[in-house]
């Protein structure tokens, strides 16, 4: 597919549109910091912005544009800690043959074990990940670790890219995204401050693991250099790991830890599974038991 004729830009506009259609948006530090960086490859468009509103802690876009070779959405969205609302999440890495995608309202808890965290957002939406299930099929073996963070909803996929597949991932993702600003509309705030650091600690596990262990950083490094890519992913996209807890990535995932210890580069220690789609239509999980990896 000619790379020219499609863009994320109206995913974010559309995300951005909605918003401010129910809350205030404020812009983030974090957005006048990186929004002029440049590729190396004076070729990529790179567009960076980050928000905050009173119930959302973290609302950050990063798209990264070549039309000539690819397209990269890294769009992700935070409640306040307060809140135990999902993590917005839409991955999409573009080439002109393959696009590889992950839609999701990522849980906080372990919705395998929590089943009242399952009921309390998922039941509802199951209807969604059966409206794509056919256009966006399950994307095949996946590195096992990211299971744990993916919800019985989740849209994972790697597809031949075209103009409809494009068309039908924005309709995914307006139907994600609306459903997300749902969530945030409807949720109370929290007053027991034992069940605030909960929620805050599972935000900081979440964005330790993906500042740690992302798949799109090597393309990152090659782009920006080593230091600019790491200051992106810790103080862009995954804002927080550096303050929204203490604890370390082998605090979090002791089973990483080499021999020298230090953490294994290793994107798994499990290897890759789940051929096929892991959740029935129910959202019961039935891959089996994820914490006997
Ligand atoms: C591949 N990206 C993948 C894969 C997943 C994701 C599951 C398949 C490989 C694997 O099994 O891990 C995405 N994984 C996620 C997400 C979560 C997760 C979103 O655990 C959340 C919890 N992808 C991007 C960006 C780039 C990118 C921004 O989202 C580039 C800048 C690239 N993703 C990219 C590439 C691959 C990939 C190149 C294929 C290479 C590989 O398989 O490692």
């Amino acid at each position: 597919m000619d790379l020219s004729t499609v863009s994320y830009q109206k995913f974010v506009r559309f995300a951005l549109e909605q918003t401010k259609l129910r809350t205030t948006l404020t812009p983030l530090p974090s957005q006048e910091k990186f929004k002029s960086i440049k590729a190396k490859d004076d070729k990529s468009v790179l567009k960076a912005i980050s928000f905050c509103a009173p119930k959302i802690r973290l609302l950050r876009s990063l798209t990264i544009e070549d039309s000539q070779s690819v397209l990269v959405l890294d769009f992700a969205a935070f409640s306040k800690p307060e809140y135990d609302v999902p993590i917005f999440c839409a991955n999409a890495f573009t080439t002109p043959s393959r696009s590889i995608v992950v839609l999701d309202l990522n849980p906080l808890y372990d919705v395998t074990t929590q089943h009242n965290y399952k009921e309390k957002y998922y039941k509802k939406l199951m209807p969604l990940s059966e409206k794509y299930s056919e256009l966006l099929p399950w994307g095949g073996k996946i590195t096992s670790e990211s299971m744990k963070f993916f919800s019985p909803v989740v849209i994972w996929t790697t597809v031949a890219s075209s103009q409809p597949v494009h068309d039908v991932l924005f309709s995914a993702f307006v139907d994600y995204y609306k459903a997300w600003l749902e969530l945030i509309d409807e949720t109370n705030e929290e007053k027991d401050e034992s069940r605030i650091s909960l929620n805050c600690e599972a935000q900081h596990r979440y964005l330790t693991w993906r500042a740690e262990k992302d798949p799109g950083y090597p393309i990152l490094k090659k782009l920006f250099g080593e230091t600019l890519a790491k200051d992106l992913v810790r103080q862009f996209l995954f804002d927080g790991v550096d303050s929204l807890g203490s604890k370390t990535f082998l605090d979090y995932f002791p089973e990483y830890r080499s021999e020298n210890g230090t953490v294994n580069k290793k994107r798994s220690m499990v290897g890759k599974s789940y051929e096929t789609r892991p959740w029935n239509s129910q959202g019961e999980f039935i891959g089996g038991n994820l914490n006997e990896d």
